[in-house]
């Protein structure tokens, strides 16, 4: 009697609840059952789940490019598999029933990167005074989503939402990954692809390193020999290659409809043998150099006391600084054991002056500290904790990339294939378990600009390389830079990046099944 009287008082329930267009059986699913990475600032949890279906409606609140833009992406993000499309229709009056409303609204209080997300049975508001600000929301609707939403092909489903509030912004304005296309070289779709994966958990930073010893990757149109010669080969001999000024611009448009900068990246004045080998005039000796495929470091530099030399550096910085609308120019400046102490300070405060001129401001690896440095230029400590702290001491910031913690190019342990291990075996605890603020007595928070994770490609040579060494380290460092320290924490982040195991496979990502974490 009970139980049946049980029974039918439920059924009335889940009938009631069912004239909510919303309504099915997984009503139980909370905001907490989808891993969300970077773990957003604040998750309020409700009762209840929004359910996507062919009549819900993407709402943007007025006639505004960047906002439109905003829609269409959700909207081909939620793209059935037989192209079937949600509608997308600007909404200036109350919000629709069963609709997704983005709106754009002026209001100080929000950050730059920061939105509010609200989920209800009868709809999602997700609110930004920036449209990067709703970029960022609609990466955690992505994850608030089935893994499936990853799938080229989407499956018939549910498309769930559960019930909540999120309000979120990040720590670091800066938060970046490098990719080193010198050492092998990686084409548009590669680049892309990189760009599309980093996007997903929030990073804003794309660093090319676009130079090195064994290969120059960006077209100079008034060096025309950088790339006939300097760009032909790569680590190991092969063909290498290189951008034209064209398809580096794809580049940056691409990443920029996905509020990634480019950092571009040509080193000088070591690390330069693929400039000293296409222009004579760069070597003291006159001499051009052969062309190096091995992976030794700190044998070339430029020679800082020719004139020819700072012709060439305008050269590089004009036409680069023309390409490349962020606001930084990073001219490397690392490991140049070529070159005299004296020397090496006066070139880069030479070249420090010539990409102010041109409107940039100069990053560089944390070695350029013992230069003059501007205020603004911007150093990235990667090993000695001595130059970062120089750095500050001149006023500069710091793009916090220790070697032993986030150079993606070391291997996980010893018996991993690819990679490196001269500053550490990292695996994704280590990856995760650091506080840019707290890794060097004497430089805080507001000192930092950012972390970046590099990836110097001496032993990766194709896609699915990357992802292994990028997968799955590189959604523990998006959570650095973007969630306070306060709220991370290594059993928790475990648990969520386990979980989201059928994301990066729906993805077709091949990542690194860390023994330390429990896939799902
Ligand atoms: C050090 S980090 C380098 C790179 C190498 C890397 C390999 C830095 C500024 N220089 O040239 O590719 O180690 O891990």
């Amino acid at each position: 009697m009970k139980t049946n009287h049980f029974i039918l008082s439920s059924l009335f329930l889940l009938n009631i609840l069912c004239l909510f267009p919303a309504c099915t059986q997984k009503k139980n699913l909370s905001m907490n059952d989808r891993p969300l990475i970077p773990l957003p600032l604040s998750v309020e949890p409700a009762k209840g789940i929004f359910e996507i279906s062919k009549e819900t409606v993407i709402a943007v609140n007025k006639e505004d490019e960047h906002l439109l833009s905003l829609g269409k992406y959700l909207q081909s993000m939620l793209t059935r598999a037989n192209g079937e499309k949600n509608r997308l229709r600007t909404e200036t009056g109350s919000i629709g029933r069963n609709s997704i409303l983005l709106s754009l609204v002026e209001d100080e209080n929000f950050a730059k990167e920061a939105y509010i997300l609200d989920v209800s049975v009868d709809g999602i508001h997700l609110k930004a005074g920036h449209p990067a600000g709703l970029f960022y929301g609609i990466q955690t609707l992505r994850q608030l989503l089935p893994a499936e939403i990853e799938s080229a092909s989407k499956p018939e489903m549910e498309w769930s939402i559960p019930c909540g509030r999120i309000h979120d912004y990040p720590v670091y304005a800066y938060r970046g990954m490098m990719l080193d296309v010198s050492r092998h070289f990686f084409g548009l779709d590669d680049v892309k692809r990189v760009i599309d994966l980093i996007a997903a958990y929030k990073l804003n930073i794309l660093h090319l390193h676009l130079s090195d010893d064994q290969g120059w990757r960006i077209e100079i149109k008034s060096r025309p020999k950088l790339t006939s010669i300097g760009s032909k080969t790569q680590v190991g001999g092969g063909q290498g290659g290189y951008y034209t000024q064209e398809q580096f611009r794809e580049i940056v448009n691409y990443a920029a409809d996905r509020f990634i900068t480019i950092v571009p990246e040509v080193e000088m004045p070591g690390h330069s043998n693929a400039a000293l080998a296409s222009y004579p005039e760069l070597n003291c000796d006159g001499q051009a150099r052969e062309l190096y495929t091995g992976i030794e470091v700190g044998f070339s530099t430029l020679c800082t006391d020719r004139e020819e030399t700072y012709l060439f550096v305008e050269d590089v910085v004009r036409e680069l600084s023309q390409i490349s609308p962020g606001p930084f120019l990073h001219i490397g400046g690392d490991e140049s054991l070529s070159t005299e102490k004296d020397d090496y300070i006066a070139f880069i405060n030479r070249v420090q002056d010539i990409v102010s001129n041109h409107g940039k401001k100069m990053a560089g690896w944390e070695e350029i500290a013992q230069a003059d440095l501007h205020p603004s230029s911007v150093v990235q400590h990667w090993n000695n904790p001595e130059d970062a702290l120089m750095a500050v001491k001149k006023g500069a910031r710091v793009i916090m990339s220790p070697a032993r913690k986030i150079y993606m190019d070391m291997q996980y342990d010893s018996t991993t294939p690819l990679g490196l291990n001269w500053a550490a075996y990292i695996e994704v605890d280590s990856a995760y378990q650091w506080d840019p603020s707290r890794l060097i007595t004497g430089i805080n928070r507001q000192d930092i600009l950012g972390i970046e994770a590099p990836l110097w490609t001496e032993t990766i040579l194709e896609m699915n390389h990357i992802e292994y060494m990028v997968f799955p380290r590189m959604p523990g460092y998006a959570e650095i830079g973007w969630t306070p320290p306060e709220r991370r924490n290594w059993m928790d982040y475990k648990q969520r990046i386990g979980k989201q195991a059928a994301r990066f496979r729906a993805m077709g990502i091949d990542y690194y099944r860390s023994p330390k974490i429990e896939w799902d």
